[in-house]
């Protein structure tokens, strides 16, 4: 048995928020982005996820020389805070210009400016030193099927994604899946399609996936096997650990807290991967509930830093020469009872 990983945790600062939602507006105190990356450290996290725009804020009316001066601000106060820049993310779903899509918008100036956005966003992440880019592909699907044609749809993913690692010949790109949301219908909804995507590209061993848990659900999927699938392939570049109570609005509820077994599962396979040995982190995406009082909320990051942490020990504590034998036996009535007896802690 190899030595057991030690986890490191990341989160992006838009986890940390004043409890804005589709029906109302914010209710906490502002916290200002910058104040955020002080709480990084002294919460137990030392990654940090960005958007573009959380690097370099106003990206799109700034020049070249700006945008520099701006990476160089960031790096400093990342190295300054003994901070590792995990990912940039260029937030393409904010623009106006993404209306109807980035890479897959039927206009080929909207197709040119999300190019040119996530082409300036790899030279971000170089520039604070961070080797990956996510594209959760936000808008990248319909709202009404008629609308585009999902073949070309695809090779215009591609062209993107070929485009990129045309651009920058060390950058890894990690697709963020998700079925729905923004859009009704997404293009790429799993980690499959991200997979796909991956061996169809010119680098395949530098496209990989990103997969957030409540996604996975409410594809009507698995997390853990969606992770494994990834790991399969040797193409699980992070992670966005959260929960989801079945199929309602994207809730990024605190890891662990509407599934618990399905969390044990999603640890059990990270765990026996060696996810984290090579420096790969624990990321991840939840958000505060709109009723939690105070200014800079952040306990729904600790809890589920906290309760992943529970989840490890009762993984590396589970008894598997008995698996073994309850599997030899082929009684998973059994084994199902003293997985749930396990993660309950009774005997
Ligand atoms: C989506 C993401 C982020 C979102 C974040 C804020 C990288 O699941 O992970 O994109 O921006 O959730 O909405
Ligand atoms: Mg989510
Ligand atoms: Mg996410």
């Amino acid at each position: 048995m190899s030595k057991p990983t030690t986890y490191r945790f990341s989160f992006g600062p838009w986890n940390i928020s004043e409890g804005a939602d589709p029906f109302g507006p914010e209710v906490r105190p502002v916290f200002p982005h910058e104040k955020k990356y002080a709480l990084y450290k002294p919460l137990g996290f030392d990654g940090v996820q960005f958007h573009d725009d959380d690097v370099v804020p106003n990206i799109d009316d700034l020049t070249p020389a700006q945008i520099s001066k701006q990476c160089a601000k960031v790096k400093k106060m990342l190295d300054n805070q003994g901070l590792v820049p995990e990912f940039v993310a260029p937030r393409l779903w904010f623009a106006p210009q993404t209306v109807d899509g980035g890479y897959t918008a039927n206009s080929a100036k909207d197709r040119r400016y999300a190019l040119e956005r996530t082409l300036r966003t790899i030279d971000v992440a170089r520039e604070i030193g961070c080797g990956a880019v996510v594209l959760w592909l936000a808008r990248e699907g319909s709202y009404i099927r008629e609308s585009k044609n999902a073949r070309i749809a695809y090779q215009r993913i591609l062209e993107t994604i070929n485009a990129m690692l045309a651009h920058d010949k060390d950058i890894e790109i990690w697709i963020e899946p998700k079925p729905n949301e923004p859009t009704d219908a997404a293009y790429v909804p799993t980690i499959g399609h991200a997979v796909a995507l991956a061996y169809a590209s010119s680098d395949p061993k530098r496209v990989k996936g990103l997969i957030e848990t409540a996604h996975a659900l409410l594809a009507g999927l698995d997390a853990s096997d969606e992770m494994a699938f990834a790991l399969a392939h040797d193409k699980l570049g992070s992670v966005h650990l959260n929960d989801q109570n079945g199929l309602k609005y994207d809730q990024d509820k605190n890891f662990g807290t509407a599934n618990l077994r399905g969390a044990f599962n999603q640890v059990r396979v990270l765990e026996e991967a060696g996810y984290g040995s090579k420096g790969e982190f624990i990321g991840l995406d939840v958000k505060a509930m709109r009723t939690q009082k105070g200014k800079g909320v952040t306990s729904h990051l600790t809890g589920s830093k906290e309760l992943f942490l529970h989840l490890v020990n009762k993984v590396r504590s589970w008894d598997r020469k008995l698996e073994q034998q309850m599997i030899d036996a082929r009684d998973y009535e059994a084994l199902e009872l003293a997985v749930m007896k396990h993660i309950m802690g009774v005997r």
